[in-house]
């Protein structure tokens, strides 16, 4: 009976739900979720450099609240120089380290500022704000306050037409004054878009984000 009761009382709020219309399934818990990798380097300019960086990085967002929870964990590691300080490659893997990244703020639905792909992308969104978290080998970073200062701007954005993916780039940048630039650059961190959930369509269903052509 037990059983049949839970069945019922699903039934029943899967009807109320859609009864309710569009603002009730936008709260739906569950976040949309996009996912990626980052691979670049940084210039021979800042201490150490170049650097290679490699990571992988999470956003999710809520669809009702519009906040957003983005995590990058890096590999990063060096050259050796010649005996000029030129980066020698043959000397590949020099003081390999990691990073952790945490930044948790309001999405902007749009791309304003963000740093020009060419070929261009379009649609897209944005995340903005103080980093919570910037370790290096897991402590906060020597060069970074703590708690952490570094500001950081998350735009995602892809492409458009026939034949095309509507996320496909992500680019870090750390903003002007932030610690992390000394160690990372000033330039922009691009990575790729490799993934997102079902939830996305919600959000475009219901006028709750911009619409990117499909
Ligand atoms: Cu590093």
């Amino acid at each position: 009976m037990r059983a049949i009761g839970l069945i019922a009382a699903a039934a029943l709020l899967c009807c109320f739900t859609l009864a309710a219309g569009p603002s009730a399934a936008a709260q739906t818990s569950i976040p949309v979720q996009f996912s990626g990798l980052i691979n670049d380097y940084s210039p021979s300019t800042v201490s150490g450099g170049p650097w290679e960086m490699h990571g992988q990085w999470t956003l999710s967002i809520d669809a009702w609240s519009g906040m957003a929870d983005f995590s990058a964990d890096m590999t990063m590691s060096g050259y050796g120089k010649t005996s000029t300080g030129a980066p020698d490659a043959t000397q590949g893997g020099q003081s390999a380290h990691t990073h952790h990244i945490h930044l948790t703020g309001t999405v902007s639905w749009n791309t304003t500022g963000c740093p020009p792909y060419s070929p261009g992308t379009f649609g897209g969104f944005q995340l903005n704000g103080t980093v919570s978290l910037l370790t290096a080998n897991g402590s906060n970073a020597k060069f970074e306050t703590s708690p952490p200062s570094s500001t950081l701007q998350v735009c995602v954005s892809g492409g458009q037409g026939g034949n095309s993916v509507p996320f496909s780039n992500i680019e870090l940048t750390w903003g002007s004054g932030s610690p992390a630039i000394s160690h990372f650059g000033g330039q922009t961190i691009h990575g790729v878009v490799r993934d997102w959930n079902s939830q996305w369509d919600t959000l475009r269903r219901f006028d709750l984000a911009p619409q990117p052509s499909r």
